[in-house]
């Protein structure tokens, strides 16, 4: 089975908390809204799970999936015209999703920002 999500793929960031709101699926903005979900890094994926007990039963529980996004031709920046909290990046994925990420925590969420860039840019290299 190749393609199950948290399943295959060498994790690159362990999971940790950060603040998500998904503004755009596939173009199309959709309305802000802001929850807490813990986030791991795999080398071409990004994972949302609701919680961390959610990722410890990916994979013993059939349906029990996080949202998963595609990294490869992705893009990440620095945003601060998208919200008016501090440190906010924003994913922008080849399918025209756009989510932001957040944590008042600065070096935190610059470890993320970091681990991102380079899982988007290695997957870019093919
Ligand atoms: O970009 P927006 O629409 O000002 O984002 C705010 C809204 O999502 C708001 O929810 P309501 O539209 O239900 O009021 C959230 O409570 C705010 O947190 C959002 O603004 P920030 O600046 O926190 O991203």
């Amino acid at each position: 089975p190749g393609d199950v999500a948290g399943a295959d793929h060498p994790i690159v960031l362990k999971g940790e908390y950060l603040n998500k709101a998904k503004i755009a699926d596939g173009g199309k903005k959709l309305r802000k809204n802001w929850t807490s979900t813990w986030v791991v890094l795999e080398v071409n994926q990004l994972l949302f799970y609701k919680e961390s007990k959610q990722e410890a039963l990916t994979g013993l529980k059939p349906g029990c999936k996080p949202e998963s996004v595609d990294l490869c031709g992705a893009h990440i920046e620095w945003t601060a015209d998208k919200s008016s909290r501090k440190n906010v990046l924003q994913i922008t994925t080849s399918s025209g999703n756009e989510f932001l990420l957040q944590d008042d925590n600065y070096p935190t969420i610059c470890k993320w920002h970091g681990a991102i860039k380079n899982t988007v840019d290695s997957l870019g290299k093919g």
